[in-house]
């Protein structure tokens, strides 16, 4: 279904996380430091089986504490995230926001994680539709993207970012575009998308409050892909948000491209931690042939009572799930 979303959404990759950052970020740590225990801490168990993996994200966008997910607050740790611009339903925006600290003031100052000093993930809030960005920043602090919203309707923005000297957040705030809206029923959980003619599988399970390896394989015409492209130092990035309230899942890659042990296909490994039972929307950018594209699943996480799903007339066809 959906078009003009789509296209943002192969123009850039992302990875993802949990605790806070983005993706790209959290997730997508460049280069492999750990993360200080207390980062993934929010789940304690987790931490152990993640530090087995964990190396190479960076780590740094996690939350600290771990008492909340990211993605949930619109301020943070003394960061505030500040929509600047409305959006009108189907047309092309220029988006502008800033992330302003302490003192009130833009945030000039960051940290690059995977390539970028900020992540922008927009979804709409029935998770139907998916876009990551990377809004280029103004001396001033003023964040600008190009953003397309097809349908009216209520959309969660995540900014991933880390400050400088600081660590990783994921602040979210609502954006809500005027007119008739027709919320989406969550795809159904399923361990195949197709995407482009590609079709990518998810192996591996979401366990509440634990680490869990996910293993994603991309084919193409029934053939395993083995020359994936490094895509914002990662051969995917893969964004989980949580069903209900949208938080933002931390899920590490495992290995980085180059590194000599991290092949270019068809597996794409990951580590998320999930706080809780209940159904997840995952995100996976991957880059082949040049271009960035986009496969998403609906994932179950321990015996969580299913969302509703489409009533039965609801026309939500699993055909167009892959909308973002
Ligand atoms: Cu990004």
């Amino acid at each position: 279904m959906n078009t003009a979303t789509r296209l943002g959404v192969y123009a850039l990759g992302l990875a993802v996380v949990f605790g806070g950052a983005l993706g790209a970020g959290r997730a997508i740590g460049p280069a492999g430091t750990p993360l200080p225990a207390e980062d993934h801490s929010a789940m304690a168990p987790a931490e152990e089986a993640a530090e087995g993996h964990g190396d190479d994200h960076g780590g740094t966008t996690q939350q600290a504490a771990g008492d909340t997910p990211g993605g949930l607050q619109v301020s943070d740790k003394g960061y505030t995230l500040n929509p600047l611009t409305t959006v009108k339903a189907g047309e092309p925006t220029d988006f502008r926001f800033t992330v302003t600290g302490v003192d009130g003031k833009p945030v000039t100052g960051y940290e690059v994680e995977h390539e970028k000093e900020l992540h922008f993930i927009v979804v709409s809030r029935d998770l139907a539709t998916f876009q990551h960005l990377h809004p280029t920043r103004a001396a001033d602090g003023v964040w600008t993207t190009k953003l397309t919203l097809d349908e009216p309707g209520a959309y969660r923005a995540f900014a991933d970012f880390v400050p400088a000297g600081g660590s990783g957040l994921t602040l979210g705030t609502d954006l809500l575009v005027a007119g008739d809206y027709e919320p989406k029923p969550l795809t159904e959980v399923s361990r195949t998308a197709e995407v482009d003619g590609y079709t990518v599988s998810l192996d591996g399970d979401l366990v509440p409050g634990r680490s869990s390896k996910l293993t994603l394989s991309v084919s193409k015409d029934g053939k395993p892909v083995t020359d994936l492209q490094p895509y914002l130092e990662a051969y995917g990035h893969l964004v989980a948000l949580r069903a209900g309230d949208l938080a933002y899942l931390h899920v590490h890659p495992d290995g980085t491209p180059g590194d000599g042990k991290t092949a270019a296909g068809p597996e794409i490994v990951f580590y998320a931690e999930v706080p809780s039972a209940g159904d997840y929307r995952l995100f996976l950018d991957f880059q082949h042939e040049g271009k960035v594209r986009t496969a998403d699943f609906t994932a179950r996480a321990g015996a969580g009572q299913p969302r509703p799903t489409a009533e039965p007339s609801a026309g939500a066809s699993h055909d167009d799930d892959h909308t973002h």
